[in-house]
């Protein structure tokens, strides 16, 4: 994450695969929102710090933000956003 995005913002992996997230700039988190949840709730972190390898043992697509830089509302994401598609 960099510039306030997730890059790449949808990351697709084949379940059982992971995905590590890597802060290059501060003030982020990564924080599902949206069903169907994963285990991420980081809380503020700041350059340096990583999330994973989460592993992703189940066929989906899991959205999440950044609560500092990005917002949900109902169904969908906006601003700093990303998106795991597990398949
Ligand atoms: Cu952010």
């Amino acid at each position: 994450m960099q510039n306030n995005l997730f890059t790449p913002e949808i990351a697709s992996v084949n379940v059982g695969g992971t995905v590590t997230w890597n802060w290059v700039s501060s003030d982020h988190t990564v924080t599902s929102v949206l069903s169907p949840a994963f285990n991420a709730n980081t809380g503020v972190q700041n350059t340096g710090f990583t999330l994973g390898p989460l592993t992703f043992n189940t066929a989906g697509t899991f959205a999440y933000i950044c609560t500092v830089h990005g917002s949900v509302s109902g169904n969908s994401t906006s601003g700093m956003a990303g998106t795991v598609v597990v398949q």
